[in-house]
């Protein structure tokens, strides 16, 4: 099964949306494979975005990530990796999609409330980045064999 890494950024966070955004992920019938609340380390920020450690956005953006506590997950389930970045809606909120996470509950692309891995080599990344293999969880959920064909 395929797994991603999502994140609620601190601003997520501040504004009390980490249930309603794990809501989502678990009614699609994604299984959660491990969870943490953290305050990131400097080196483990400039790791996630290292693609973008040249932007005129990157020191204000990490001053933002590491601003609280985020919410790390590793969600699991077929095709898990575009479903979930199709769920969390396009960067800019102003112009992510009704109905995606950023569409509903954001409005300012320097503070667009959550992250999720862009690509299955980026997932593996990023769970490596974050997580020690014995914080995710292996196990079978009861809804499986009426969630996939
Ligand atoms: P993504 O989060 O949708 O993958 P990326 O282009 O990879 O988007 O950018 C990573 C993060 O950097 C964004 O989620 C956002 O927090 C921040 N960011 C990107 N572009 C800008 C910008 O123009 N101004 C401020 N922050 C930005
Ligand atoms: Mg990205």
């Amino acid at each position: 099964m395929d797994r991603t890494f999502v994140m609620v950024k601190p601003d997520g966070v501040q504004r009390g949306l980490v249930g309603e955004i794990v809501s989502r992920f678990e009614a699609k019938g994604l299984k959660i494979a491990g969870a943490k609340l953290e305050i990131l380390p400097e080196e483990r920020v400039v790791e996630q975005y290292r693609e973008h450690l040249e932007k005129p956005f990157f020191p204000g953006l990490k001053v933002y990530i590491m601003s609280g506590p985020c919410f790390l997950m590793a969600w699991e389930g077929k095709g898990a990796v575009a479903v979930v970045r199709r769920m969390i809606g396009a960067t800019n909120p102003a112009e992510a999609a009704p109905g995606s996470i950023r569409g509903d509950f954001a409005l300012d692309i320097g503070r667009n409330v959550i992250h999720a891995s862009d690509s299955p080599e980026s997932a593996v990344r990023e769970l490596g980045i974050h997580f020690a293999p014995g914080e995710l969880v292996e196990y079978s959920k009861i809804d499986e064999p009426v969630l996939y064909e």
